[in-house]
């Protein structure tokens, strides 16, 4: 499979190997020396985001970027396009606008992931529906990926039914869902059905063991997600996104010889 790995530009997230303060320069370096074919920037607000250096440095280290990471704009910023309150979901949205654009210069697709919320009422659903037609409005050619979350972060959308139930009331050709292990492994009855399912919508997935540690460390079965991957025909990237556990110099390297092997 092709490899690539959370780099965050702005703010520390906890599931990357990579700091911020070391510079987006040295982190690409390393990225690109350990062997991944991409980076997944975490951006917090596009609106910091040197595009031009980052194109640059991504030709320079030989490396794709085929996903832009938006949750910490929750985290950090409480931005949510299901916020109860209409001006917070108004700047969310604008917010996944901006890093529409930046999406489009950089062939990534958007990640709505944690930036949805953790509300999973009837309420929260309808407004998720309402926000992404809006924000999959923005630039057709760019598309947006949905990840079922684990229960423990998120109550809307935690399975691949679940999204697919809904991306079909979206109505819009460019969202898609993004399949991330870690939260498959809590909610699914099955891994190898889940990806099964999410074929022809399937355009992004996330690596992490079991217990989230970097993969081969805890007790999800790769082989199954790997053979499940193959009979799709997907051909996207697989990104890590594991805590930098066991240990942050090895898991690097590790991770990549991992992944090209799925
Ligand atoms: C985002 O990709 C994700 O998987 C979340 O669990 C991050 O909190
Ligand atoms: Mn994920």
């Amino acid at each position: 499979m092709k490899s690539s790995i959370i780099v965050p530009v702005q703010d520390l997230t906890s599931f990357s190997p990579f700091s911020p303060e070391d510079g987006l320069e040295a982190n690409l370096a390393r990225a690109s020396e350990a062997g991944y074919d991409g980076v997944e920037l975490a951006i917090t607000d596009p609106d910091c985001i040197d595009i031009v250096e980052v194109k640059h440095l991504l030709k320079r280290y030989k490396l794709s970027m085929p996903a832009i990471t938006t949750g910490q704009a929750y985290v950090l910023e409480g931005l949510s396009l299901t916020a109860s309150n209409e001006k917070v979901r108004r700047r969310a949205i604008q917010r996944i606008k901006e890093h529409v654009k930046l999406a489009r210069e950089l062939n990534a697709v958007v990640i709505i992931g944690l930036i949805r919320g953790e509300r999973g009422d009837e309420e929260a659903r309808k407004l998720l529906i309402e926000a992404l037609a809006i924000c999959a409005s923005f630039d057709d050619e760019v598309k947006l990926v949905l990840e079922p979350l684990n229960r423990y972060e998120s109550s809307l959308i935690n399975t691949v039914d679940e999204a697919l139930a809904l991306i079909g009331q979206v109505k819009a050709r460019n969202v898609g869902i993004l399949f991330d292990t870690f939260h498959a492994n809590i909610e699914e009855v099955s891994i190898e059905k889940s990806i099964k399912k999410a074929n022809g919508h399937l355009l992004h997935v996330h690596i992490a063991d079991s217990n989230r540690w970097t993969p081969g460390y805890g007790h999800l079965n790769f082989k199954e997600v790997s053979r499940a991957l193959s009979r799709i025909g997907y051909q996207g990237f697989c990104s890590l996104e594991s805590l930098p556990k066991p240990a942050p110099e090895s898991c690097l390297q590790e991770a990549a010889e991992y992944i090209k092997k799925l």
